[in-house]
């Protein structure tokens, strides 16, 4: 865990950096807004601390609700010593989100609204998906799990690519009570098998292999890969097989089936399983600091209010516009603002399967005018590589339609920041960086368009409901300006309810830093004007690409390495990635370091985790430096990695090392790989 004063000193780079200038809503946007000012968010603000009750409860009765709930809520505790950690929302209610995303919707006379435009990987594949057409699928696919032995509270496994199939297989799991565990379709088979031994899945839904850039991915081999290494921890009863490609797909008999075969058994009847407010909808993996990734698992009915809220005030859709995120639903973005937020609000949302690359750097601003997109949400680092491709890319685009930008995942930096808002954006369009987590389910510190003034690089204020909080080491609360641990007073509609079959570990790691808090794990800084700016993660999670890896999953991937005696990993800076994975390794007694030897580290992480994890750098090292107790010291690793021409004395204390000598080789070692 960093100290507040490495918080402090980040926080105050970060701020320098963006806090010149203030960047207004734009009047015309700001008058037709759901929100329309800073003192109409304030005032809507107090009211959802003071009043939940009214607030929420009004927001919520706009769904259907099979039987109302008695109270909004919340009951609550987030103190460890007053007993378990437990969160409920809109207690003795009975809904169903998808009812409330696809059938409400149909119900009331739009069924032929797009719902879904999907836009393939090749830019002459794209397809067209209404209300009605989505629902109709979903019936069938509920019909399908249900004839699999799939019954409320199971969970299904989702391993497949940005196809309409993997929304349809999210919302007919919700339909009928189970509960989804989509696994991202980069990750290997070692990790999909962590994933399913942890959830014991009966039933896996995926897809024989997918184009990405001009580049086949195969994922049917990787999930028969991923049963074969897991059969003595859990049984898959049937595989279900979307088929995107006409190429081999090995299927074995009486476990794997076509989804088009199945589909076409079934009828289009399938009632909705009413589930209890607190249900749980899903499960997601994320990495932490330490062990293996747990899978956060979400409620229903707050999760559903959580996720439409958002949508709706922070990317102030309105009926008829197309709104378009970049993520995949392998990861939460994609779970809240591709498929339940924007369905709950009847949106029209795209989904592409492909790369912002392919066929060149223009092709998010090609599908942007194609379609005519008026919201785009990304992430800071796609944003750094197509500014990298260069201007023409975008602007060879007509890019009118657009009128709200999104930014997730990490911070964004003020220059990518100004490049996104002038050039993509024409300086047209405000930013709505939004902060938030896998465990948040929803977003936290954001700015609504219509009402807050921007600051480049800082998710600004608070959404409704929400009350963050800076701590300092002894977890007292820090008034005014400060930095330090962000966390969490109250708990918010969305919030994270456990860790799949693990509540001990969820209380531990969320709720045992600080008694009475949601410690988030970033640091942040609260300016004069309240404003918040998030310098970052302060445990051992690195953020890639705006994706989480635990530095503890690619060390235990490393030792696995024959040659690998002992491995320590941080983040170093990384021009488009944010982060990149900077590993150091020391080999066992008799073996030579060498360029082979690396890729064989490198190509062993990848193995067991998948592509996103593979390491930058490797440094082999004569040991690593540990305090007398035997701790790794990686405060000294981070500093190296960042920069290996550092002053010794800029690395601080090293005195309760047990070896103070292995600093200067390890410093050595970094000059020559740098
Ligand atoms: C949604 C998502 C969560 C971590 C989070 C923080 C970082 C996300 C951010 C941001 C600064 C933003 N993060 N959004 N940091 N500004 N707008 O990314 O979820 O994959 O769970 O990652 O990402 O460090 O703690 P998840």
């Amino acid at each position: 865990m960093d100290s507040v004063n490495d918080v402090a000193t980040k926080a105050a780079q970060v701020s320098e950096a963006g806090q010149k200038h203030l960047y207004p809503p734009p009047a015309d946007l700001a008058a037709a807004a759901h929100v329309k000012s800073l003192d109409e968010y304030k005032a809507m603000y107090r009211q959802s601390i003071d009043d939940p009750e009214t607030f929420f409860g009004n927001m919520a009765r706009q769904f259907h609700w099979e039987k109302p709930f008695d109270s909004v809520g919340p009951v609550y505790n987030f103190d460890l010593s007053k007993g378990p950690i437990k969160i409920d929302w809109f207690q003795g209610g009975k809904t169903n989100i998808c009812y409330n995303a696809l059938d409400r919707h149909v119900a009331a006379g739009h069924g032929d609204d797009v719902a879904i435009l999907w836009e393939g990987n090749s830019p002459d594949e794209q397809a067209s998906h209404t209300y009605h057409d989505v629902l109709d699928a979903v019936k069938k696919f509920a019909n399908v799990l249900k004839s699999k032995g799939v019954r409320k509270g199971d969970t299904v496994t989702l391993y497949m690519p940005m196809v309409v199939e993997l929304a349809v297989a999210c919302l007919a799991c919700a339909r009928i009570g189970a509960i989804h565990s989509v696994v991202f379709g980069g990750f290997s088979p070692e990790a999909i098998r962590g994933r399913m031994a942890d959830a014991q899945s009966k039933v896996v839904v995926t897809c024989d292999a997918v184009m990405r850039g001009a580049k086949p991915v195969q994922l049917k081999t990787q999930v028969d890969a991923a049963l074969e290494l897991g059969k003595d921890d859990f049984t898959v009863e049937s595989v279900v097989v979307f088929r995107r490609l006409a190429g081999e797909c090995p299927m074995v008999d009486g476990r794997d089936t076509w989804w088009h075969d199945e589909m076409a058994t079934v009828t289009a009847d399938c009632e909705c399983e009413w589930v209890e407010s607190e249900h749980p909808l899903f499960m997601l993996y994320t990495s932490g600091s330490t062990g293996k990734p747990k899978g956060i698992v979400h409620s229903t009915a707050g999760y559903m209010l959580g996720s439409w809220a958002t949508f709706k005030y922070v990317f102030d859709y309105k009926p008829g516009e197309v709104y378009w995120c970049t993520a995949d639903i392998g990861w939460i973005t994609g779970h809240s603002y591709i498929v339940y937020g924007p369905l709950l609000e009847r949106a029209t949302t795209v989904m592409f399967e492909g790369v912002p690359t392919y066929p060149d750097a223009g092709r998010c601003w090609a599908i942007c005018e194609k379609h005519a997109v008026n919201q785009f949400y990304t992430a800071p680092t796609a944003v750094r590589a197509l500014m990298k491709a260069g201007d023409d890319f975008v602007t060879k685009h007509d890019r009118s339609s657009l009128r709200i930008l999104g930014s997730v995942g990490e911070p964004i930096n003020p220059e990518a920041w100004r490049w996104y808002y002038s050039v993509v954006g024409e300086e047209r369009c405000p930013i709505v960086d939004t902060y938030w987590q896998t465990e948040t389910g929803s977003f936290m510190i954001t700015p609504l368009p219509g009402a807050t003034p921007l600051k480049p690089g800082s998710a600004t204020l608070p959404f409704f409901g929400v009350q963050p909080v800076v701590l300092d080491d002894k977890g007292v609360e820090l008034e005014g300006e400060a930095s330090g641990f962000l966390a969490i007073k109250k708990p918010w509609p969305s919030a994270s309810r456990s860790c799949y079959g693990d509540h001990a570990r969820f209380e531990s790691v969320y709720y045992s830093m600080f008694k009475g808090y949601y410690v988030a794990g970033d640091g942040c800084r609260r300016d004069a004007d309240g404003y918040y700016w998030i310098t970052g993660r302060v445990d051992d999670v690195i953020n890639v690409s705006g994706h989480r890896m635990g530095t503890a999953e690619v060390e235990s991937a490393l030792v696995l390495h024959p040659a690998c005696s002992e491995a320590a990993v941080v983040g170093m800076p990384h021009e488009i990635k944010g982060a990149g994975i900077y590993c150091y390794v020391v080999l066992k007694d008799g073996q030579v370091a060498s360029d082979e030897l690396a890729a064989g580290l490198k190509a062993i992480v990848r193995k067991e985790i998948g592509p996103i994890a593979t390491p930058d750098a490797i440094q082999f090292s004569e040991g690593l430096p540990k305090t007398r107790s035997g701790k790794i010291m990686r405060r000294i690793l981070r500093k190296l990695a960042e920069n290996p021409a550092i002053d010794m004395a800029e690395l601080g204390d090293i005195s309760t090392l047990a070896d103070p000598g292995i600093v200067a080789l390890l410093k050595d070692g970094a000059m020559k790989l740098a």
